[in-house]
């Protein structure tokens, strides 16, 4: 036990998205995403050939999910809306009443159940009809993204008081423009990643400057990005390792977080520099990063009055000449030049991207407090997986919870203004390109069942406990099995103590 404990107001939730969870693709007026599509016409983009057309089925069995949420006793909830079920041709024009009625029922039966729903606008799945016309290549996307945003503050802003505009610009667009592993598989890390990123930052201050123009003052709820990042760490002291841990916070953290939370807004200096550079040994007569207009700079500078961050792990960076060569020209990597690994030495699973590093967190939250003036903060995903998980007792998942909430809870307490937290996820569900391979849930989700049963895992039933008692206890034990049977048993005990003591009472 650390002896620190959570304030009274601190919230906890779970985060899950929209195609991850939801299925019934083309229920009900459903309009195709781009996930949609390129599940039917590029199957071979997932691993294990799966897809999001049934998933959790949460479409149907949302019921369940907030028992789950009951079950944890958390405060908030993050999910995500999906477009095309709002607005199945991407545009305002036309509005599917039954997309509307579904999350209406969902915000609903939550705020009935007092937990407050914490709402993601967009986490990943474009409307097909935009992506034919460029998806966020264009910055039309701009545009209709302001038009869907208005529906939503329209439709549900009465009750929602927390929205999240965009989810990960980093990893959208690195995989979806950069690398082409996701929809809609356009490979172009060089050129296409800066302009979706660019386009994915203007269209969330457009969402903040709408809600600030015209709904604020009657609905008084607050705006946010999530953006994700992993923290770089040396041990080396030589320049260039130092070079590179500086370079690797400017692509990978600042990028992000200068354009919106600093004073001067804008990228930063160093990042424009490294591009511009490169593009000009390469021959470019213009940097491959299309700089932002002096409006655009104003127009992003505060446009956002909390930051959602999603982080799950850290890197040691290094720069030598062993990278020679090692990127394509022209790519992102290549413009940053830095080699990353996950330490071995770090408790993870796979040794794929996860490892386990949470001074890396301590010293990313305290960052984001000492540059950017410490904003208001909530971390909206922050999890780990397993592979083909069989037991219910997953006790690296358990102590990576608790080392991370520790870590969070060290900077709470130096100061960083973090006012809340979301685990990743509620369950099991899509993982993008690795299909059903990798589950993040505190719930195991039975995929093979119709009904996607669903199951506590040790985790879940330790971050109940954590919710509940607002420290972080390392030597409480419990055993999702027992819990299983004995809790019924337990019902079954209470319900005879009450008949026998109603039949004392009234009858003896
Ligand atoms: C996030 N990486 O994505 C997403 O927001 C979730 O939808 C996703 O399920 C979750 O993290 C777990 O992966 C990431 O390779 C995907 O570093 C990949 C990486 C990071 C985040």
């Amino acid at each position: 036990m650390t002896g620190k404990r959570f304030p009274d107001d601190f919230q906890f939730g779970v985060a899950t998205s929209a195609y991850q969870i939801e299925g019934a693709w083309n229920a009900d007026g459903k309009g195709l995403s781009m996930w949609d599509y390129y599940m039917r016409t590029a199957p071979d983009m997932i691993v294990d050939h799966s897809n999001g057309d049934v998933a959790c089925n949460s479409y149907y069995l949302y019921k369940r999910d907030i028992e789950m949420l009951k079950e944890l006793g958390v405060d908030v909830y993050r999910f995500s809306i999906a477009w095309t079920r709002i607005l199945p041709f991407g545009t305002a024009n036309y509005i599917n009443p039954k997309g509307i009625a579904y999350y209406n029922n969902l915000i609903d039966e939550l705020l009935a159940n007092g937990i407050q729903p914490f709402v993601t606008m967009y986490h990943w799945d474009l409307p097909q009809t935009f992506n034919e016309k460029g998806g966020w290549l264009t910055e039309k996307t701009v545009d209709w993204f302001g038009d869907y945003a208005r529906v939503l503050y329209k439709k549900f802003g009465d009750r929602v008081k927390h929205w999240v505009t965009i989810n990960e610009p980093h990893v959208h667009c690195f995989f979806s423009y950069g690398l082409g592993w996701h929809p809609p598989g356009i490979h172009s890390p060089g050129i296409g990643f800066y302009e979706c990123v660019r386009n994915l930052l203007l269209a969330h201050a457009r969402a903040y400057h709408i809600y600030n123009d015209d709904f604020r003052a009657t609905q008084g709820g607050k705006i946010g990005i999530s953006l994700d990042m992993e923290w770089p760490v040396t041990n080396s002291n030589l320049d260039e390792d130092a070079e590179a841990v500086q370079d690797f916070m400017a692509f990978n953290i600042d990028y992000y977080l200068q354009p919106i939370f600093s004073k001067e807004g804008n990228y930063p200096e160093r990042f424009i520099k490294r591009i511009a550079d490169a593009s000009k040994r390469q021959g470019y007569n213009v940097s491959r990063l299309r700089p932002f207009t002096k409006e655009e700079i104003v127009y992003l500078r505060g446009s956002a009055d909390f930051l959602g961050l999603n982080h799950y792990t850290s890197k040691v960076v290094y720069r030598n000449e062993s990278l020679r060569g090692a990127y394509e020209v022209p790519s992102q990597n290549d413009d940053l030049w830095v080699g990353s690994y996950g330490d071995p030495s770090w408790p993870h699973l796979f040794k794929l991207w996860l490892y386990e590093y949470p001074p890396g967190f301590y010293g990313l939250l305290m960052h984001i407090k000492n540059t950017y003036g410490n904003p208001e903060v909530y971390v909206t995903e922050n999890g780990m997986y397993t592979e083909h998980a069989t037991s219910l007792i997953d006790n690296e998942r358990v102590q990576y919870y608790r080392n991370y909430l520790s870590a969070l809870l060290d900077a709470l307490y130096d100061g960083a203004n973090v006012k809340g937290y979301f685990a990743w996820s509620l369950m099991d569900n899509f993982e993008w390109s690795n299909g059903y391979i990798f589950q993040f849930g505190l719930y195991a989700v039975n995929n093979k069942d119709p009904n996607r049963t669903r199951t506590a895992r040790k985790s879940a039933l330790v971050y109940k406990e954590v919710i509940r008692s607002r420290i972080i206890d390392y030597t409480y034990d419990v055993n999702p099995y027992e819990e299983r049977n004995g809790g019924s048993i337990h019902r079954v005990h209470a319900f005879f103590i009450f008949c026998l003591s109603v039949y004392l009472t009234y009858v003896y």
